[in-house]
């Protein structure tokens, strides 16, 4: 079956994605939600149940959710890179690390954008100020975990790295990685060197403008 990812570049899951999609240059058509693409809109929110994206859609089969899209991909259209490892226990571990980079850096990091585009209750400030407390607590915890590995779980880059590299680079906009966690620093600066990371970032770079707290000059 033919596969399709609703989203937009700019979209830090849509990047978790298509990372996942880069890295085992598995075929797809990208399908921008945007409002040049109604029929897109269209398509995307009939089978979005949550209205978030991105979503894959297989066929007549759509998946929603990133790390079940990056499940769904390796079941269904496994290439060299695993993003999962075989070993169930193993598997654990990457999904542990997914959900921490999710919860606690990407949520972290939300707090600041949404109370800056008033969809939660507080003021921008207080956002900002609870936004750098918890991304400070995940800096320091990846900090020691990081420590002699070259991606979220050892050698091997997986699943995690795939949400870590946009989730890290918004997160070091709203709370720049301070210089006492190197480990975290030179993680998110490998990430970025990485090839399916670099593209899927450098493809937001003209929709950068759009981040609501400011853009910083830096990648
Ligand atoms: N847990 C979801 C989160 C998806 C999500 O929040 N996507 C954002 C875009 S980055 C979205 O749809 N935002 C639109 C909205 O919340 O209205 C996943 O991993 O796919």
């Amino acid at each position: 079956m033919s596969l399709a990812l609703y989203g937009h570049p700019f979209s830090s899951y849509t990047q978790k994605a298509l990372i996942a999609l880069y890295e085992n240059a598995t075929p797809f058509e990208f399908r921008l939600i945007g409002p040049d693409t109604p029929q897109h809109v269209a398509a995307w929110l009939e089978r979005a149940p949550a209205g978030k994206f991105p979503l894959l859609l297989d066929g007549d089969h759509a998946v929603s959710e990133t790390s079940l899209i990056i499940e769904y991909l390796q079941l269904t259209h496994p290439g060299p890179v695993q993003l999962l490892p075989a070993d169930p226990l193993a598997a654990l571990d990457v999904r542990f690390l997914d959900r921490f980079l999710d919860l606690h850096v990407m949520d972290a990091m939300q707090i600041a954008v949404e109370t800056k585009l008033g969809r939660v209750p507080g003021t921008p400030e207080e956002g900002h100020a609870l936004a750098r407390q918890r991304l400070e607590r995940a800096y320091s915890w990846l900090e020691g975990h990081l420590a002699g590995k070259t991606w979220a779980n050892g050698d091997a880059f997986t699943m995690a790295d795939c949400g870590a590299a946009p989730f890290l680079f918004y997160a070091d906009w709203v709370h720049q990685i301070p210089d006492a966690y190197p480990n975290v620093r030179a993680y998110r600066a490998r990430l970025l060197a990485h090839p399916s990371a670099a593209r899927a970032v450098e493809e937001a770079r003209p929709y950068r403008h759009l981040f609501p707290l400011g853009a910083p000059d830096r990648d």
